[in-house]
């Protein structure tokens, strides 16, 4: 465990890893000087976010992590690489860092609770492995909240991992790697997990009784959200997808609008065929998918910032509007998804479309393999 004794160079806060330090109350680690630093101790930022729910940005580069990750990697016998069944993706610059590593690499595909309810039985695995180009049997599905799936993906680690050994939890923000580390071991109980992403900040250790095995739980890669940036605490926690995120299956004519919340729209430009388009939506709990006419998005952002369209909170509305727009046209037919990063995905379940994306300049779509498949929307 990642104790007060343990580095020659200070204490570190059990809950986000950071070194404690005086100096600066606005900055990870905080701890006053009237406060001894003892067991039970954790810094201002972890104190606010466990007892007040007060979330803090904290930057942190994923240049800065693939470091840390490399000086870990020195000492580490494995890794297990996290990946969000939400927001199943590859990062480039993970696949580079473990290229040629030689040592074992499973992936825990976690927060699979979230998806696993739109799928029929059999085709989540086929799909999941097709879009994150892993052999089938290369890869878990888990939700890290619940016992006995724990203890499934734990035995599984077991039998690929030999005894003593030091593994490494790698992986996007909020994919849940702290979650597993709290289940998995009791050691763990002070390490924060929370939905704004980023809570772990620096590699926190653990050395579990139970498992045999040292896990080090390392922060999250940043990249593949590029809200994280530009919202306010507040609205990343909202945008995070929750325990039961929406799914909005309608058919779209020439004209109409979905609204992802206040931050992205899509259009429906173009129908090749027929005057209709089958689209489902999935996006988290607590973005708002909103049809319109494309005609009235403008209004609608200005007006319902932070009310009927509850992400952007007005101030996050303000940022955006300073920020330079953009349209891009993409063509989409069934068994492909238009992926909006941070804010779902939807899929065509029937007929095709020339969409238009309206969203902030730094934002990028892609598309994608459909991961829940055009007749899987249709029926469930
Ligand atoms: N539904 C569901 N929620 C989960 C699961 N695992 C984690 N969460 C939630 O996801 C959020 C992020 O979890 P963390 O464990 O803090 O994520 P992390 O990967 O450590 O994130 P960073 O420290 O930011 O890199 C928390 O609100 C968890 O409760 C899961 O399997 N299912
Ligand atoms: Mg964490
Ligand atoms: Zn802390
Ligand atoms: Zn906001």
């Amino acid at each position: 465990m990642n104790n007060p004794e343990e580095n020659d160079g200070g204490a570190f806060c059990p809950g986000c890893g950071v070194l404690f330090q005086r100096e600066n109350p606005d900055a990870p680690g905080f701890v006053p000087a009237s406060l001894e630093i003892g067991d039970g101790t954790i810094c201002r930022r972890c104190f606010r976010l466990v007892h007040y729910r007060q979330a803090t940005k904290a930057p942190l580069s994923d240049d800065h992590v693939c470091r840390m990750i490399r000086d870990e990697m020195e000492r580490a016998d494995g890794a297990i690489v996290f990946v969000d069944a939400f927001q199943p993706d590859r990062n480039p610059a993970m696949d580079r860092l473990l290229k040629g590593w030689g040592k074992p690499i499973l992936t825990v595909i976690n927060k699979f609770d979230m998806i696993s309810e739109w799928f029929r039985s059999g085709t989540a695995l086929r799909r999941l492995a097709d879009i994150l180009e892993i052999p089938k049997d290369h890869f878990i599905t888990m939700n890290a909240l619940d016992h006995a799936s724990v203890k499934k993906a734990t035995t599984w680690i077991e039998r690929r991992f030999h005894p003593g050994a030091r593994i490494l939890l790698i992986g996007p923000v909020n994919s849940g790697k702290t979650t597993f580390l709290r289940s998995a071991c009791t050691e763990a109980h002070r390490v924060l997990r929370s939905p704004m992403p980023g809570t772990t900040l620096r590699p926190v250790t653990i050395s579990s009784a139970q498992l045999g095995m040292t896990l080090v739980d390392i922060p999250g890669f940043r990249s593949d959200d590029p809200w994280i940036p530009i919202l306010c605490p507040e609205c990343l926690v909202n945008l995070q997808p929750g325990k039961k995120p929406n799914r909005l299956t309608t058919s779209l004519k020439t004209g109409d609008s979905l609204l992802f919340g206040g931050l992205v729209s899509v259009e429906v430009l173009d129908i090749p065929r027929g005057d209709r388009v089958g689209i489902a939506a999935f996006t988290p709990e607590r973005l708002v998918l909103h049809r319109t006419r494309a005609d009235r998005v403008e209004e609608l952002l200005d007006r319902h910032a932070g009310g009927l369209l509850k992400i952007p909170c007005p101030g996050c509305r303000r940022t955006l509007k300073e920020i330079p727009w953009s349209r891009s046209e993409t063509p989409l037919s069934k068994g492909r998804d238009l992926v909006m990063p941070g804010c779902g995905w939807m899929t065509v379940w029937q007929g095709e479309a020339l969409f238009s994306v309206h969203a902030p300049d730094f934002f990028g779509y892609r598309i994608r393999t459909a991961l829940i498949g055009g007749d899987d929307v249709h029926e469930c």
